[in-house]
């Protein structure tokens, strides 16, 4: 499907610019950067060019996307150029399984920090990781893994993690494909869609690089300091929530932490129930927190 994003649309995102900013010079933080005008998914181009020996760090971004990826087979849509949709390709090497869990809060954790200095928005993480504003959401993120050669003759394979992000930008309320979602311009926030780019790249790229750390700073654990500040940053914490657990089963209770295994701990009438997979409702928020 081609969809042309017509006259009035929102100008094209800069990537001679973006690229200048994250990938040229000695301390650039990524190894390539790449925007496509149109593609199926981002995540799903990127797992692709891992089996294909793409370099850690890659970023690819895209104005429109015909089968943009959820999670749990939902879908992801936004019109042409009304999102920063983007997929980051990160090949960390031998990272124990403990630190993978994190990989999707501490994503989270990134976007809400770029969306904070420069979306003009105070966004807080629905756990795991959607992006809220006012109860609402504002961004999403799939993080996908594969596994690719790792060169040699042993046929040993090691992981490769795809980190996508969209982040809904101009879309109006009729843009909006749920009720709950909203954007940048709906808020009053920040619009420039590079400047949107360039502050989430650098963002991920931040928490990205304390992520990988952690495998040296605390052996094979989440760091306190990334525990405390996803911690901080989500509004999941303290609320009543329900918990859709796999097989239909339901379950309310406070929300109290977040584990070093990146679950969940909600305590249940019946005890404390740690929450690996499920959705999250909340039904009330903590203090004057909401978080949807
Ligand atoms: C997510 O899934 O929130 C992950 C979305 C990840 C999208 C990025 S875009 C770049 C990269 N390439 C991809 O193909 N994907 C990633 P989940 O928690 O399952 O939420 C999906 C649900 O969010 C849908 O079922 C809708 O209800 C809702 N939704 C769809 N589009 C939305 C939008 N633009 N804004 C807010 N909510 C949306």
């Amino acid at each position: 499907m081609h969809v042309d994003p017509g006259t009035d649309s929102p100008p094209p995102l800069d990537a001679a610019a973006l690229r200048h900013a994250l990938v040229e010079g000695p301390h650039a933080p990524y190894t390539s950067l790449e925007v496509v005008d149109e593609i199926g998914s981002t995540n799903a181009e990127q797992i692709k060019r891992a089996g294909l020996g793409a370099a850690d760090r890659s970023v690819l971004l895209a104005e429109f996307q015909a089968s943009g990826r959820g999670r749990l087979g939902r879908s992801w849509t936004a019109p042409p150029r009304t999102q920063v949709a983007l997929s980051v390709l990160l090949r960390p090497g031998a990272v124990s399984p403990t630190l993978f869990g994190w990989l999707p809060l501490v994503t989270g954790l990134a976007v809400r920090d770029g969306l904070v200095a420069a979306g003009g928005v105070d966004a807080t993480l629905k756990w795991p990781n959607d992006v809220l504003v006012d109860g609402r959401k504002i961004s999403g993120i799939l993080a996908e893994m594969t596994s690719v050669p790792a060169g040699g003759d042993f046929g040993v394979r090691l992981p490769a993690l795809v980190v996508g992000v969209g982040i809904n930008v101009s879309l109006t309320r009729a843009q909006l494909p749920v009720p709950h979602a909203t954007s940048l311009a709906l808020l009053g926030g920040v619009t420039d869609r590079d400047a949107v780019a360039r502050a989430v790249l650098e963002a991920l790229a931040a928490r990205h690089a304390q992520w990988r750390a952690c495998e040296r700073g605390s052996g094979s654990s989440i760091s306190d300091e990334l525990l405390e500040e996803y911690s901080r940053g989500c509004s999941t914490l303290g609320a009543e929530v329900s918990v859709e657990l796999p097989g239909d089963v339901v379950r309310t209770g406070r929300a109290e932490r977040v584990d070093r295994s990146g679950r969940l701990v909600v305590v249940t009438p019946d005890g404390e129930l740690p929450v690996t997979a499920g959705d999250i409702t909340h039904i009330r928020p903590a203090g004057d927190r909401w978080g949807g």
